[in-house]
């Protein structure tokens, strides 16, 4: 086997109080958190197209990572090389699942033919790579925002052979992903949305994007591929308004379509955070629909108001994320995927490795963390003490929708002015506190 990571050994658990930047801190794969292994609760992924195809540019300048395993070309030679490096490093740090686009695996052709072809043959090599290690696909997605046709959208372009294009890079993406055993397949909005009212029909094209998912659906269930579909909310950018903005807007578009038996989301928390949301929110409104499906882990920066995709370090936000997930009973199809890139200044492959394990050791803390809150039962209990009236038999009813509004009035009248207890935000906060800081979680 070859090696592109020289001096990199394989990332172990050394514990908190290790000194060695290469190693975890707090992820421990095989420990038990809730009777669980780790791995089996975070279903860590790391995505094809930061870890191997982002070049760290920005709009002010080139990229600077170094790669030296891509010598830049479109050539299928360099795709199998990379996927081959690829391959090495999800071995080197330990991660269990993978994501990534079509053309991030494959380089698209002259005609869709040769597309075609091309990624037919990356499939073939991440087919081997899969059989050869003990990593998996967690999704598989087609990239519909990067080629310039797509730069009005694709299910929602006002040109049919655009939506046409779209629909035939689904197939294939498709197709991919189930060859490869994917438990999974996103649609991420890309450039569906719009940057002006003035040129755009919003119900024309939110028709349209449905018809496009209704015939991916009907796809899957001919080629029987059982993996789950997701969609993943973003508000905006690539376009001034996204029409994933949100997780709420998300389930109102899929149930006024009829498709909510079809899909769950994808939350993403630097994308809840550019809709004004926190991702706690996001997650419980997904959940709340029963459709929480994965999570694309990575955080934003308070100071920019970008996709700023930093990789998530935030104990407080990797615990509030898995305090979510346990309390759903976990990940079925889904996982952790780090769609998270390194900062322009970090362009060392070892900054790679760097960043991943920051990403896994934070969100296994937080795995403790939360457990650890879990089991104190405080918080549990405070919330549920909080709804206390609701337990009584005027509650029962009326939760039952069998009272009246006179009803309401009459009890209104005999009971006076109701009796209320401290929200206890601060306290709340606290307890949290306690157990983020305590060396003994
Ligand atoms: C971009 C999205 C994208 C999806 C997959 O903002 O997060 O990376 O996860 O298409
Ligand atoms: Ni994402
Ligand atoms: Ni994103």
């Amino acid at each position: 086997m070859s090696d592109w990571f020289p001096g990199i050994p394989a990332i172990t658990y050394e514990g908190p109080d290790s000194q060695d930047p290469l190693s975890f801190k707090w992820y421990d794969a095989d420990a038990e958190v809730e009777g669980r292994p780790m791995r089996a609760h975070l279903r860590f992924a790391a995505c094809y197209w930061h870890t191997m195809r982002n070049v760290l540019s920005d709009p002010f300048g080139a990229g600077t990572a170094h790669m030296p395993w891509d010598d830049g070309t479109d050539s299928i030679e360099n795709a199998v090389r990379r996927a081959q490096v690829f391959f090495e490093f999800l071995e080197k740090i330990g991660i269990d699942y993978y994501c990534f686009h079509d053309r991030d695996v494959a380089p698209e052709g002259e005609t869709v033919e040769t597309t075609n072809e091309h990624l037919a043959k990356m499939t073939e090599v991440l087919g081997t790579l899969q059989g050869a290690s003990n990593k998996r696909l967690l999704w598989g997605t087609a990239c519909l925002f990067a080629h310039p046709r797509y730069v009005h959208g694709a299910a929602t372009s006002p040109s049919v052979d655009v939506f046409a294009h779209a629909g035939a890079q689904i197939r294939r993406a498709i197709d991919a992903t189930h060859a490869l055993g994917g438990e999974g397949y996103v649609f991420w909005g890309g450039r569906e949305g719009y940057d002006t009212l003035l040129n755009t029909d919003m119900s024309r094209e939110l028709d349209h994007l449905a018809t496009l998912l209704r015939m991916a659906v009907d796809y899957k269930h001919r080629i029987g591929f059982e993996g789950a579909f997701y969609i993943e909310p973003k508000p905006k950018e690539p376009a001034t308004h996204q029409y994933d903005f949100d997780a709420a807007t998300c389930l109102n578009f899929l149930r006024e379509h009829d498709l909510l038996d079809e899909f769950s989301l994808n939350i993403e928390t630097n994308h809840a955070t550019l809709a004004g949301h926190s991702v706690a929110h996001e997650l419980e409104v997904a959940a709340a629909a029963g459709a929480l499906g994965s999570i694309d882990a990575n955080m934003g920066h308070a100071q920019l108001g970008w996709d700023t995709d930093h990789f998530p370090t935030d104990l407080y936000l990797t615990t509030s994320i898995m305090r979510r997930v346990l309390q759903m009973g976990g990940f079925a199809t889904g996982g952790l995927n780090f769609d998270a890139k390194r900062r322009r200044g970090s362009f060392e492959p070892v900054d790679l490795f760097h960043a991943h394990i920051a990403g896994m050791d934070a969100f296994a803390r937080g795995l403790r963390i939360a457990a650890a809150i879990r089991a104190d039962g405080r918080l549990d209990d405070m919330l549920h003490a909080r709804y206390a009236s609701w337990e009584s038999e005027l509650g029962e009813r009326i939760e039952q929708g069998s009272v009246t509004l006179e009803e309401l009035e009459a009890h209104a009248a005999a009971a006076g002015e109701p009796d209320l207890a401290s929200g206890q935000e601060e306290l709340l906060r606290s307890i949290i506190n306690q157990y983020v800081t305590s060396p003994q979680t």
